[in-house]
Protein backbone atom coordinates (compact mmCIF):
# COMPACT_ATOMS: atom_id res chain seq x y z
CA UNK A 1 0.00 0.00 0.00
CA UNK A 2 1.44 3.60 -0.62
CA UNK A 3 1.37 6.92 0.27
CA UNK A 4 -0.07 9.25 -2.27
CA UNK A 5 1.83 12.48 -2.45
CA UNK A 6 -0.78 14.28 -0.22
CA UNK A 7 -2.55 11.73 1.57
CA UNK A 8 -1.81 8.94 3.52
CA UNK A 9 -2.16 4.97 3.24
CA UNK A 10 -4.58 5.59 6.29
CA UNK A 11 -7.31 7.10 3.91
CA UNK A 12 -6.88 4.04 1.05
CA UNK A 13 -7.89 1.75 4.59
CA UNK A 14 -10.90 4.06 5.20
CA UNK A 15 -11.67 4.80 1.70
CA UNK A 16 -13.03 7.96 3.44
CA UNK A 17 -12.77 9.55 0.03
CA UNK A 18 -15.53 7.74 -1.63
CA UNK A 19 -17.88 8.87 1.29
CA UNK A 20 -17.02 13.05 0.65
CA UNK A 21 -18.37 15.09 -1.88
CA UNK A 22 -16.53 17.65 -3.73
CA UNK A 23 -16.61 20.34 -1.35
CA UNK A 24 -15.56 17.68 1.41
CA UNK A 25 -12.91 17.22 -0.65
CA UNK A 26 -11.49 20.85 -1.81
CA UNK A 27 -11.69 21.74 1.94
CA UNK A 28 -9.90 18.95 2.91
CA UNK A 29 -7.20 19.71 -0.01
CA UNK A 30 -6.63 22.96 0.29
CA UNK A 31 -6.17 22.94 4.14
CA UNK A 32 -4.14 20.23 3.82
CA UNK A 33 -1.35 22.01 1.21
CA UNK A 34 -1.81 25.24 3.62
CA UNK A 35 -0.58 23.12 6.42
CA UNK A 36 2.14 21.00 5.16
CA UNK A 37 3.54 24.17 3.16
CA UNK A 38 3.09 26.90 5.58
CA UNK A 39 2.66 25.39 8.81
CA UNK A 40 4.73 22.07 8.84
CA UNK A 41 7.86 23.75 7.70
CA UNK A 42 7.84 26.60 11.21
CA UNK A 43 6.08 23.42 13.67
CA UNK A 44 9.19 22.45 15.60
CA UNK A 45 10.38 25.94 16.23
CA UNK A 46 6.94 27.76 16.57
CA UNK A 47 6.55 25.17 19.66
CA UNK A 48 10.20 25.24 20.66
CA UNK A 49 9.69 29.16 21.07
CA UNK A 50 6.30 29.22 22.73
CA UNK A 51 4.87 31.29 19.82
CA UNK A 52 1.29 31.11 17.94
CA UNK A 53 2.07 32.46 14.19
CA UNK A 54 -0.07 35.58 14.35
CA UNK A 55 1.24 36.47 10.17
CA UNK A 56 -0.44 33.22 9.08
CA UNK A 57 -4.24 34.50 10.31
CA UNK A 58 -5.02 36.49 6.84
CA UNK A 59 -4.15 33.26 5.45
CA UNK A 60 -6.96 31.30 7.45
CA UNK A 61 -8.90 33.83 6.94
CA UNK A 62 -8.75 33.41 3.69
CA UNK A 63 -9.06 29.38 3.42
CA UNK A 64 -12.47 30.29 5.05
CA UNK A 65 -11.59 28.44 8.17
CA UNK A 66 -12.38 31.07 10.70
CA UNK A 67 -16.05 30.47 11.94
CA UNK A 68 -16.48 27.54 9.03
CA UNK A 69 -19.18 26.10 10.10
CA UNK A 70 -21.78 29.00 10.40
CA UNK A 71 -23.52 30.22 7.23
CA UNK A 72 -24.08 34.09 6.46
CA UNK A 73 -21.64 36.78 8.15
CA UNK A 74 -19.14 36.18 5.50
CA UNK A 75 -18.39 32.80 6.94
CA UNK A 76 -18.10 29.78 4.65
CA UNK A 77 -21.02 27.86 5.66
CA UNK A 78 -19.43 24.27 5.80
CA UNK A 79 -21.02 21.36 6.40
CA UNK A 80 -20.26 19.29 9.40
CA UNK A 81 -18.17 16.85 7.41
CA UNK A 82 -16.29 19.59 5.83
CA UNK A 83 -16.03 21.61 9.02
CA UNK A 84 -14.73 18.37 10.63
CA UNK A 85 -12.19 17.48 8.17
CA UNK A 86 -10.79 20.66 7.78
CA UNK A 87 -9.99 20.69 11.57
CA UNK A 88 -8.76 17.11 10.84
CA UNK A 89 -6.13 18.72 8.44
CA UNK A 90 -4.76 21.47 11.02
CA UNK A 91 -4.65 19.22 13.61
CA UNK A 92 -2.33 17.17 11.81
CA UNK A 93 -0.04 20.36 12.16
CA UNK A 94 -0.23 21.04 15.46
CA UNK A 95 -2.91 20.80 18.02
CA UNK A 96 -2.61 24.75 18.84
CA UNK A 97 -3.13 25.45 15.24
CA UNK A 98 -6.80 23.56 15.78
CA UNK A 99 -7.44 25.15 19.37
CA UNK A 100 -6.67 28.55 17.84
CA UNK A 101 -9.69 27.81 14.82
CA UNK A 102 -12.02 25.93 17.41
CA UNK A 103 -11.80 28.67 19.98
CA UNK A 104 -12.35 31.87 17.27
CA UNK A 105 -14.98 29.69 15.40
CA UNK A 106 -16.76 26.89 17.62
CA UNK A 107 -16.80 29.29 21.01
CA UNK A 108 -16.49 32.70 20.07
CA UNK A 109 -18.18 33.03 17.04
CA UNK A 110 -20.40 30.04 17.88
CA UNK A 111 -21.75 32.30 20.84
CA UNK A 112 -22.35 35.21 19.35
CA UNK A 113 -23.96 33.52 16.40
CA UNK A 114 -26.16 31.43 18.18
CA UNK A 115 -27.00 33.93 21.31
CA UNK A 116 -25.71 37.32 20.53
CA UNK A 117 -28.50 40.42 19.23
CA UNK A 118 -28.37 41.13 14.86
CA UNK A 119 -26.09 43.95 16.28
CA UNK A 120 -23.39 41.81 17.78
CA UNK A 121 -23.15 39.53 15.01
CA UNK A 122 -23.61 42.29 12.45
CA UNK A 123 -20.96 44.03 14.57
CA UNK A 124 -18.25 40.86 14.71
CA UNK A 125 -18.88 38.16 13.09
CA UNK A 126 -17.66 39.65 9.36
CA UNK A 127 -14.51 40.99 11.08
CA UNK A 128 -13.83 37.59 13.07
CA UNK A 129 -14.54 35.71 9.58
CA UNK A 130 -12.10 37.29 7.98
CA UNK A 131 -9.17 37.32 11.10
CA UNK A 132 -9.66 41.01 12.25
CA UNK A 133 -10.96 40.53 15.37
CA UNK A 134 -9.69 37.37 17.26
CA UNK A 135 -11.71 35.80 20.32
CA UNK A 136 -11.70 33.98 23.08
CA UNK A 137 -14.05 31.93 25.29
CA UNK A 138 -13.99 32.15 29.21
CA UNK A 139 -15.22 29.51 31.11
CA UNK A 140 -12.58 28.16 33.19
CA UNK A 141 -11.67 29.89 36.36
CA UNK A 142 -8.59 29.05 38.99
CA UNK A 143 -11.13 27.28 41.31
CA UNK A 144 -13.82 25.97 38.25
CA UNK A 145 -12.24 23.88 35.94
CA UNK A 146 -14.18 20.61 35.58
CA UNK A 147 -17.74 21.88 37.23
CA UNK A 148 -18.29 25.07 35.78
CA UNK A 149 -21.31 25.85 37.98
CA UNK A 150 -19.28 26.72 40.60
CA UNK A 151 -17.92 29.71 38.76
CA UNK A 152 -17.77 32.92 41.04
CA UNK A 153 -16.87 35.43 38.63
CA UNK A 154 -19.51 38.50 38.63
CA UNK A 155 -22.07 40.80 36.26
CA UNK A 156 -23.59 43.05 39.21
CA UNK A 157 -26.15 45.09 37.34
CA UNK A 158 -25.84 48.60 37.66
CA UNK A 159 -28.94 50.75 35.95
CA UNK A 160 -28.24 50.26 32.06
CA UNK A 161 -24.77 48.22 32.88
CA UNK A 162 -23.47 44.83 34.13
CA UNK A 163 -20.24 45.27 36.09
CA UNK A 164 -17.96 42.09 35.72
CA UNK A 165 -15.56 41.09 38.61
CA UNK A 166 -13.50 38.09 38.66
CA UNK A 167 -10.65 36.02 36.88
CA UNK A 168 -11.04 33.38 34.36
CA UNK A 169 -7.66 31.49 33.77
CA UNK A 170 -6.57 28.99 31.42
CA UNK A 171 -8.25 30.75 28.13
CA UNK A 172 -6.77 29.93 24.82
CA UNK A 173 -5.81 33.21 22.86
CA UNK A 174 -6.57 35.34 25.73
CA UNK A 175 -3.36 37.38 25.09
CA UNK A 176 -4.32 38.07 21.50
CA UNK A 177 -7.80 38.19 22.03
CA UNK A 178 -9.82 41.63 20.79
CA UNK A 179 -12.94 40.31 22.42
CA UNK A 180 -14.07 37.87 24.92
CA UNK A 181 -17.23 35.75 25.85
CA UNK A 182 -17.43 35.79 29.12
CA UNK A 183 -19.59 33.49 31.19
CA UNK A 184 -20.39 35.14 34.97
CA UNK A 185 -23.02 35.16 36.99
CA UNK A 186 -25.92 37.99 38.10
CA UNK A 187 -29.08 38.02 39.71
CA UNK A 188 -30.15 40.79 37.58
CA UNK A 189 -34.17 39.57 37.31
CA UNK A 190 -34.31 37.58 40.16
CA UNK A 191 -33.01 33.99 41.08
CA UNK A 192 -28.85 34.07 40.58
CA UNK A 193 -27.97 32.55 37.18
CA UNK A 194 -25.06 32.20 34.50
CA UNK A 195 -25.56 34.59 31.44
CA UNK A 196 -22.83 35.38 28.52
CA UNK A 197 -21.31 38.56 28.29
CA UNK A 198 -18.87 40.27 25.29
CA UNK A 199 -16.12 42.32 26.65
CA UNK A 200 -14.00 43.97 24.17
CA UNK A 201 -10.44 44.77 24.93
CA UNK A 202 -9.71 48.16 26.12
CA UNK A 203 -12.93 48.38 28.32
CA UNK A 204 -11.66 49.95 31.81
CA UNK A 205 -11.56 47.04 34.14
CA UNK A 206 -10.34 44.38 31.82
CA UNK A 207 -6.83 43.23 31.11
CA UNK A 208 -5.15 39.85 29.92
CA UNK A 209 -1.85 38.45 31.00
CA UNK A 210 0.09 35.01 29.37
CA UNK A 211 0.33 31.92 31.20
CA UNK A 212 3.93 30.92 30.35
CA UNK A 213 6.34 27.68 30.50
CA UNK A 214 3.21 25.30 29.64
CA UNK A 215 5.23 21.94 27.85
CA UNK A 216 2.03 21.37 26.38
CA UNK A 217 0.59 23.19 22.92
CA UNK A 218 3.29 25.78 23.30
CA UNK A 219 2.56 27.14 19.99
CA UNK A 220 -0.97 28.12 21.27
CA UNK A 221 -1.83 31.70 23.28
CA UNK A 222 -3.24 30.53 26.87
CA UNK A 223 -4.09 33.37 29.15
CA UNK A 224 -5.77 34.48 32.12
CA UNK A 225 -8.37 37.13 32.00
CA UNK A 226 -8.87 39.57 34.97
CA UNK A 227 -12.17 41.64 35.45
CA UNK A 228 -12.00 44.40 38.25
CA UNK A 229 -14.92 46.79 38.15
CA UNK A 230 -15.41 46.05 34.08
CA UNK A 231 -18.49 47.66 33.21
CA UNK A 232 -20.34 47.40 30.29
CA UNK A 233 -23.42 48.01 28.97
CA UNK A 234 -26.62 45.90 29.02
CA UNK A 235 -26.50 45.34 25.38
CA UNK A 236 -22.81 43.09 25.90
CA UNK A 237 -25.11 40.34 27.51
CA UNK A 238 -26.19 37.43 25.31
CA UNK A 239 -29.57 36.49 24.66
CA UNK A 240 -30.09 32.90 26.08
CA UNK A 241 -31.87 31.45 28.63
CA UNK A 242 -30.26 31.76 32.05
CA UNK A 243 -28.09 29.03 33.35
CA UNK A 244 -25.12 27.03 31.93
CA UNK A 245 -26.81 25.10 28.62
CA UNK A 246 -25.74 28.07 26.45
CA UNK A 247 -21.79 27.57 27.32
CA UNK A 248 -22.18 23.64 27.38
CA UNK A 249 -24.36 24.13 23.42
CA UNK A 250 -21.12 26.11 22.73
CA UNK A 251 -18.68 23.59 24.14
CA UNK A 252 -21.01 20.77 22.28
CA UNK A 253 -19.98 22.67 18.82
CA UNK A 254 -16.04 22.38 19.66
CA UNK A 255 -15.90 18.80 21.16
CA UNK A 256 -17.91 17.46 18.07
CA UNK A 257 -14.65 19.67 16.19
CA UNK A 258 -11.92 18.16 18.47
CA UNK A 259 -13.30 14.55 17.57
CA UNK A 260 -12.08 15.07 14.08
CA UNK A 261 -8.82 17.40 15.28
CA UNK A 262 -7.39 14.51 17.37
CA UNK A 263 -7.85 12.45 14.36
CA UNK A 264 -5.32 14.31 12.81
CA UNK A 265 -2.82 14.74 15.12
CA UNK A 266 -2.68 10.66 15.36
CA UNK A 267 -2.46 10.49 11.85
CA UNK A 268 0.81 12.21 11.84
CA UNK A 269 2.14 10.21 14.45
CA UNK A 270 1.71 7.03 12.31
CA UNK A 271 2.88 8.85 9.14
CA UNK A 272 6.02 9.97 10.83
CA UNK A 273 6.48 6.20 12.43
CA UNK A 274 5.51 4.20 9.17
CA UNK A 275 8.06 5.96 7.28
CA UNK A 276 10.88 5.38 10.13
CA UNK A 277 10.04 2.06 11.01
CA UNK A 278 10.65 1.10 7.27
CA UNK A 279 14.25 3.17 7.49
CA UNK A 280 15.57 2.31 10.64
CA UNK A 281 17.74 -0.68 10.54
CA UNK A 282 18.67 -2.50 13.81
CA UNK A 283 19.48 -6.61 13.89
CA UNK A 284 20.26 -5.87 9.86
CA UNK A 285 16.88 -5.35 9.43
CA UNK A 286 14.13 -2.70 8.84
CA UNK A 287 12.26 -2.55 11.98
CA UNK A 288 9.23 -2.70 9.79
CA UNK A 289 10.16 -6.20 9.44
CA UNK A 290 9.58 -7.16 12.45
CA UNK A 291 6.32 -8.86 13.90
CA UNK A 292 6.14 -7.10 17.05
CA UNK A 293 6.30 -3.63 14.78
CA UNK A 294 3.85 -4.45 12.48
CA UNK A 295 1.44 -5.54 15.43
CA UNK A 296 1.40 -1.89 16.54
CA UNK A 297 1.19 -0.44 13.28
CA UNK A 298 -1.76 -2.76 12.93
CA UNK A 299 -3.19 -1.72 16.06
CA UNK A 300 -2.20 1.87 15.07
CA UNK A 301 -3.96 2.36 11.60
CA UNK A 302 -7.24 0.44 12.94
CA UNK A 303 -7.80 2.68 15.56
CA UNK A 304 -6.99 5.90 13.82
CA UNK A 305 -9.56 4.45 10.78
CA UNK A 306 -12.20 3.76 13.47
CA UNK A 307 -11.91 6.90 14.88
CA UNK A 308 -12.57 9.12 11.45
CA UNK A 309 -15.17 6.80 10.29
CA UNK A 310 -16.72 7.16 14.29
CA UNK A 311 -16.38 10.64 13.73
CA UNK A 312 -17.80 10.93 10.11
CA UNK A 313 -20.65 9.14 11.09
CA UNK A 314 -21.38 11.75 13.86
CA UNK A 315 -20.67 14.28 11.32
CA UNK A 316 -23.03 12.81 8.93
CA UNK A 317 -25.75 12.45 11.78
CA UNK A 318 -25.31 16.29 12.70
CA UNK A 319 -26.15 17.12 8.95
CA UNK A 320 -29.39 15.39 8.90
CA UNK A 321 -30.29 16.04 12.37
CA UNK A 322 -28.77 19.54 13.17
CA UNK A 323 -27.67 18.19 16.74
CA UNK A 324 -25.75 15.49 18.45
CA UNK A 325 -26.95 14.28 21.97
CA UNK A 326 -24.81 15.39 24.60
CA UNK A 327 -23.69 12.15 25.12
CA UNK A 328 -22.86 11.27 21.08
CA UNK A 329 -20.75 14.29 21.44
CA UNK A 330 -18.94 12.90 24.80
CA UNK A 331 -18.44 9.52 23.25
CA UNK A 332 -16.63 10.67 20.35
CA UNK A 333 -14.62 13.31 21.77
CA UNK A 334 -13.51 11.13 24.72
CA UNK A 335 -13.02 8.00 22.36
CA UNK A 336 -10.91 10.03 19.68
CA UNK A 337 -8.31 11.81 21.70
CA UNK A 338 -7.79 8.86 24.50
CA UNK A 339 -7.07 7.05 20.50
CA UNK A 340 -5.08 9.64 19.47
CA UNK A 341 -3.24 9.93 23.10
CA UNK A 342 -2.55 6.34 22.57
CA UNK A 343 -1.32 6.74 19.14
CA UNK A 344 1.36 8.95 20.10
CA UNK A 345 2.39 6.73 22.91
CA UNK A 346 3.29 4.29 20.38
CA UNK A 347 4.19 6.03 18.04
CA UNK A 348 7.10 7.74 20.32
CA UNK A 349 7.90 4.71 21.77
CA UNK A 350 8.78 3.43 18.13
CA UNK A 351 10.86 5.54 17.11
CA UNK A 352 13.18 4.91 20.71
CA UNK A 353 15.18 7.88 21.80
CA UNK A 354 14.77 9.85 18.35
CA UNK A 355 11.21 9.53 19.92
CA UNK A 356 11.68 12.78 22.60
CA UNK A 357 13.38 14.99 19.46
CA UNK A 358 11.10 18.23 18.48
CA UNK A 359 13.15 16.92 15.08
CA UNK A 360 10.01 14.34 14.91
CA UNK A 361 6.57 15.53 14.94
CA UNK A 362 5.54 12.72 17.45
CA UNK A 363 6.76 14.41 21.42
CA UNK A 364 5.02 17.39 20.22
CA UNK A 365 1.67 15.73 19.56
CA UNK A 366 2.04 13.39 22.14
CA UNK A 367 2.55 16.47 24.63
CA UNK A 368 -0.14 18.66 23.07
CA UNK A 369 -3.02 15.58 23.13
CA UNK A 370 -1.93 15.89 27.50
CA UNK A 371 -4.10 19.05 27.05
CA UNK A 372 -6.58 18.05 24.46
CA UNK A 373 -7.06 15.39 26.76
CA UNK A 374 -8.16 17.74 29.70
CA UNK A 375 -9.84 20.69 27.98
CA UNK A 376 -13.42 20.66 26.75
CA UNK A 377 -14.51 18.23 29.60
CA UNK A 378 -11.73 16.08 30.52
CA UNK A 379 -11.66 12.41 29.68
CA UNK A 380 -13.42 11.59 33.24
CA UNK A 381 -16.47 14.17 32.91
CA UNK A 382 -17.18 12.60 29.22
CA UNK A 383 -17.10 9.29 31.13
CA UNK A 384 -19.70 10.55 33.27
CA UNK A 385 -21.50 11.88 31.21
CA UNK A 386 -22.01 8.60 29.17
CA UNK A 387 -22.46 6.99 32.48
CA UNK A 388 -24.91 9.27 33.33
CA UNK A 389 -26.73 8.41 29.93
CA UNK A 390 -26.46 5.18 29.89
CA UNK A 391 -27.64 4.41 33.96
CA UNK A 392 -29.33 7.38 34.40
CA UNK A 393 -27.04 7.94 37.54
CA UNK A 394 -25.09 11.38 38.22
CA UNK A 395 -21.97 10.24 39.33
CA UNK A 396 -20.75 13.47 39.34
P1 LIG B 1 -26.43 20.27 34.04
O1 LIG B 1 -27.31 20.68 35.18
O2 LIG B 1 -26.36 18.82 33.66
O3 LIG B 1 -26.86 21.09 32.74
C1 LIG B 1 -27.06 22.47 32.75
C2 LIG B 1 -27.84 22.80 31.47
O4 LIG B 1 -27.00 22.50 30.33
C3 LIG B 1 -27.63 21.50 29.50
N1 LIG B 1 -26.54 20.61 29.06
C4 LIG B 1 -26.02 20.62 27.84
N2 LIG B 1 -26.32 21.30 26.75
C5 LIG B 1 -25.58 21.07 25.63
N3 LIG B 1 -24.57 20.19 25.60
C6 LIG B 1 -24.22 19.51 26.69
N4 LIG B 1 -23.18 18.67 26.62
C7 LIG B 1 -24.96 19.69 27.86
N5 LIG B 1 -24.88 19.16 29.11
C8 LIG B 1 -25.86 19.74 29.82
C9 LIG B 1 -28.62 20.81 30.41
O5 LIG B 1 -29.67 20.25 29.67
C10 LIG B 1 -29.08 21.96 31.27
O6 LIG B 1 -29.99 22.75 30.51
P2 LIG B 1 -31.26 23.43 31.22
O7 LIG B 1 -31.96 24.08 30.09
O8 LIG B 1 -32.01 22.32 31.88
O9 LIG B 1 -30.68 24.42 32.21
O10 LIG B 1 -25.01 20.85 34.32
P3 LIG B 1 -23.93 20.44 35.37
O11 LIG B 1 -23.53 21.67 36.11
O12 LIG B 1 -24.38 19.25 36.19
O13 LIG B 1 -22.70 20.06 34.44
C11 LIG B 1 -22.61 18.94 33.68
C12 LIG B 1 -21.13 18.78 33.19
C13 LIG B 1 -20.23 18.34 34.33
C14 LIG B 1 -21.17 17.70 32.13
C15 LIG B 1 -20.60 20.10 32.61
O14 LIG B 1 -20.46 21.04 33.60
C16 LIG B 1 -19.31 19.96 31.86
O15 LIG B 1 -19.30 19.64 30.69
N6 LIG B 1 -18.11 20.20 32.53
C17 LIG B 1 -16.85 20.29 31.85
C18 LIG B 1 -16.42 21.72 31.69
C19 LIG B 1 -15.77 22.00 30.38
O16 LIG B 1 -15.85 21.25 29.44
N7 LIG B 1 -15.13 23.14 30.27
C20 LIG B 1 -14.54 23.53 29.02
C21 LIG B 1 -14.11 24.96 29.05
S1 LIG B 1 -13.78 25.63 27.43
C22 LIG B 1 -12.38 24.87 26.92
O17 LIG B 1 -11.85 23.99 27.53
C23 LIG B 1 -11.83 25.32 25.64
S2 LIG B 1 -10.35 24.61 25.17
C24 LIG B 1 -10.50 24.91 23.54
C25 LIG B 1 -9.34 24.78 22.70
O18 LIG B 1 -8.27 25.40 22.95
O19 LIG B 1 -9.48 24.08 21.67
P1 LIG C 1 -10.28 19.79 37.54
O1 LIG C 1 -11.71 20.03 37.24
O2 LIG C 1 -9.76 20.32 38.83
O3 LIG C 1 -9.98 18.23 37.45
C1 LIG C 1 -8.78 17.64 37.96
C2 LIG C 1 -8.90 16.11 37.77
O4 LIG C 1 -10.01 15.63 38.52
C3 LIG C 1 -9.15 15.70 36.31
O5 LIG C 1 -8.51 14.48 36.04
C4 LIG C 1 -10.66 15.49 36.28
O6 LIG C 1 -11.09 14.57 35.28
C5 LIG C 1 -10.90 14.92 37.67
N1 LIG C 1 -12.29 15.15 38.10
C6 LIG C 1 -12.95 16.33 38.23
N2 LIG C 1 -14.20 16.12 38.63
C7 LIG C 1 -14.36 14.78 38.75
C8 LIG C 1 -15.44 13.94 39.13
N3 LIG C 1 -16.63 14.43 39.43
N4 LIG C 1 -15.22 12.60 39.16
C9 LIG C 1 -14.03 12.07 38.83
N5 LIG C 1 -12.96 12.82 38.46
C10 LIG C 1 -13.13 14.15 38.42
N6 LIG C 1 -11.13 26.80 29.51
C11 LIG C 1 -11.91 27.80 28.99
O7 LIG C 1 -12.92 28.19 29.57
N7 LIG C 1 -11.57 28.37 27.80
C12 LIG C 1 -10.48 28.02 27.11
O8 LIG C 1 -10.22 28.56 26.03
C13 LIG C 1 -9.63 27.00 27.66
N8 LIG C 1 -8.47 26.66 27.02
C14 LIG C 1 -7.61 25.77 27.62
C15 LIG C 1 -6.35 25.55 27.06
C16 LIG C 1 -5.46 24.68 27.68
C17 LIG C 1 -4.09 24.48 27.11
C18 LIG C 1 -5.85 23.98 28.85
C19 LIG C 1 -4.92 23.00 29.50
C20 LIG C 1 -7.08 24.20 29.41
C21 LIG C 1 -7.98 25.12 28.82
N9 LIG C 1 -9.20 25.42 29.40
C22 LIG C 1 -10.01 26.41 28.88
C23 LIG C 1 -9.55 24.87 30.71
C24 LIG C 1 -10.09 23.44 30.63
O9 LIG C 1 -11.37 23.42 30.11
C25 LIG C 1 -10.05 22.86 32.05
O10 LIG C 1 -8.69 22.64 32.36
C26 LIG C 1 -10.84 21.58 32.19
O11 LIG C 1 -12.23 21.84 32.09
C27 LIG C 1 -10.55 20.84 33.52
O12 LIG C 1 -10.62 21.70 34.60
P2 LIG C 1 -9.40 21.77 35.67
O13 LIG C 1 -8.15 21.94 34.93
O14 LIG C 1 -9.78 22.80 36.67
O15 LIG C 1 -9.37 20.35 36.34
Amino acid sequence: MTSSSTGSSLDELSAIDAELDDEERLVRESVRRFVRERYLPRAAELYAREEFPRDLVPELAELGVLGASITGYGCAGMSPVAYGLMLEELEYGDSGLRSFTSVQGSLAMFALYAFGSEEQKQQYLPAMARGQIIGCFGLTEPDSGSDPGSLKTRARRDGGDFVLSGTKMWITNAPIADLAVVWAKTDDGGAESIRGFVVERGTPGFETSRIHGKMSLRASETGVLHFDGCRVPARAALEHKPGLGAALQCLAAARFGISWGAVGAAKACFDCVLAYTKERLQFGVPLAKKQLVQAELAGMASAIVRAELLSLHYGRRKQRVKKLSPAQVSLCKRNNVEMALETARAARNLLGANGILLDYPVIRHLMNLESVYTYEGTHEIHTLVLGKALTGEDAF
